[in-house]
Formats: structure tokens, sequence, C-alpha cells
């Protein structure tokens, strides 16, 4: 009903910076993962060397899935919606071009997916929480969403954070290694992934790429190797009876907290 649902801004430095506004929380629902879609081929297509994600929301980054595309889902829809999650990941996490993410706010779930698919994290201070807490609302997390865990922090670490559905605040964030810098506010944590992504000015890019390529190719290969496989466990998941009792039972504490 309102403006596009992302804002892509390159600066004169070949910067692109990819904003989610699908206020009020970036809930993924398939028309922002559409445009999310749209704006990575942007970036692609313009040939820029880095991309920054961030959001307009003032306290929120993203808030993960859109719970609405997974409860009493058109299974038509939410086929689709699965695979241009799946394609999203794709891009962001096997992108030839520099990532980094402007974490101003929440992240839980799908917001910290997208985040840790970037290369480099920066949040921003406040009482804001990151992390996979998928076992909490009692959902398996996909392969997918751990591999992207583990290449970021310690399997120990990943374990025991996808077991107990732990919400890191940032301090406890930034030591883990889940994020790498804090930030005073925005246009801080925008400035430091613009100093993250100026630091390859000096590496040649095709090495850069085809290293990044190698570090992360397993999990590159497993959604490849599984994509159908996952989407079918997926599209089971959302039509168990029970599995939509207790969506429903989220929304609920969900609104009831919103007011
Ligand atoms: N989906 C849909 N609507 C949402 C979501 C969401 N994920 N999150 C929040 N909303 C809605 C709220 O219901 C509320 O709606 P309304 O205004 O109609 O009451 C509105 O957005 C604003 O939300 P809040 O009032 O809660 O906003 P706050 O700023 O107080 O809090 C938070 C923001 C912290 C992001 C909070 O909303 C929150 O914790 N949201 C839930 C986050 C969450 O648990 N996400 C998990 C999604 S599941 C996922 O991403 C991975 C699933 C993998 C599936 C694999 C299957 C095999």
């Amino acid at each position: 009903s309102s403006g596009p649902l992302v804002d892509t801004a390159v600066d004169n430095e070949g910067i692109a910076t990819v904003t989610m506004q699908r206020l009020p929380v970036n809930s993924l629902n398939l028309d922002l993962l559409q445009a999310m879609d749209k704006a990575l081929d942007e970036v692609t297509n313009n040939k820029c060397k880095g991309m920054i994600l961030t959001s307009a929301s003032p306290t929120v980054f993203s808030a993960g899935l859109d719970i609405m595309e997974m409860y009493k889902p058109d299974m038509k829809r939410v086929e689709t919606f699965w695979n241009t999650l799946q394609e999203v990941w794709i891009k962001l996490f096997g992108s030839s071009f520099i990532t980094a993410a402007a974490i101003n706010g929440h992240a839980p779930a799908g917001g910290c997916l997208l985040a840790m698919s970037c290369e480099y994290r920066v949040m921003m201070s406040g009482k804001y929480s990151i992390g996979l807490n998928e076992t909490a609302l009692g959902i398996v997390a996909p392969n997918w969403f751990m591999h992207t865990m583990v290449n970021t922090i310690p399997q120990r670490q990943a374990e025991l954070a996808l077991t107990t559905a732990k919400m890191f605040s940032v301090d406890e964030a930034l030591k883990v290694g889940l994020i790498d810098e804090t930030a005073s506010d925005k246009a801080d944590a925008i400035a430091k992934c613009k100093q993250f992504i100026k630091k390859f000015d000096k590496i040649p890019p095709l090495a850069r790429f085809l290293t990044k390529q190698k570090i992360r190719e397993a999990p590159l290969k497993w959604m490849m190797d599984n994509r159908t496989q996952d989407t079918q466990e997926f599209l089971m998941f959302v039509g168990h009876p029970k599995v939509q009792k207790s969506l429903e039972m989220y929304i609920q504490a969900l609104k009831q907290k919103g007011g």
C-alpha cells in the first residue's frame, strides 16, 4: 500500500546501501523477499563493489519470516515464498560483491539469518537482540540456517545457541563473534560497514571472491543438492495441523504484546 519495500542507493565509491522498508518490523513476506531478490540482482548488475544491508525501522532490523505467510497458507504461494527465501540467501551468502549488515535494531530468526549471511556485522548499541530462536517456537531451523550460523560463530557456540534458542544482547553477540563491532547509531553503523568494505581496496577482487566462495562452498553446495527436499520439508511443516495451531498461538501472543 505504501512505497517500495526496498530502497537501493549507490554512493560514488560503488557501495550500495540496501534498506528494507516494510514497516513496522520488516517481517519477510513474499513481496519483501522478491524486492530483495531484485535489489541483489541490481547490485550485481551495477557492478557495485560492496553492499550494506540495513533497515528503515528505528528499532528493528528484521523480525524474520512473516508468520502470516505460514499461517493458513495458500500452498502455491507459500512454496514460492520459500523458494524466494532460498534464492535471496543464495545470492546474499554467495555474492561476489562484499557484504556488510548495519543491524540497527532487533534481528530475530530470519533477521539474524540475513545479517549472518553478510561478511561483516555492525550492530547498534541498545536493548536489542539477535539470534536464531526457532527451537523456542517448536521449529527446527533448516540446515542452511544452521550452516550460516556455524560459518559465523564456533560450532560449539552455535550448538548451544540453536538448542537453547539463545537471543543475544548486543554485548553478548559481540563477545561470541556473532557481530563484529557495535555502533552508537545507524549512521555510525553504516560508516563502519563502509570502512570494512574499503579495506578491500588493496585486495585483488577476484582473489577475494574466489576465497570467499571456497570458504562458503559447503553450505551453498548443500543448498544446491538439497533444495527441492528442503522445500518439501518446509511445505510438510506448514501443512501440519499442530504447526498451524502453534503459529496461531504465537500470533495471538505477538498481538497481545503489541496491544
Ligand atoms: N511476522 C508477522 N508479523 C510480525 C512479526 C513476524 N515475524 N513480528 C512482528 N509482527 C507484527 C506484530 O504482530 C505486530 O502487529 P500488530 O501491530 O498488528 O499488533 C507488529 O508486527 C509490531 O510488532 P511488535 O509490537 O512486537 O514490535 P516491537 O517493536 O515491540 O518488537 C520484535 C519487534 C522484537 C521484532 C518482535 O515483534 C518480535 O519478537 N517478533 C517476532 C520475531 C520472531 O519470532 N520471528 C520468527 C519468525 S520465524 C523465522 O524467521 C524462521 C522460521 C523458519 C521456518 C523453518 C521451518 C522448517
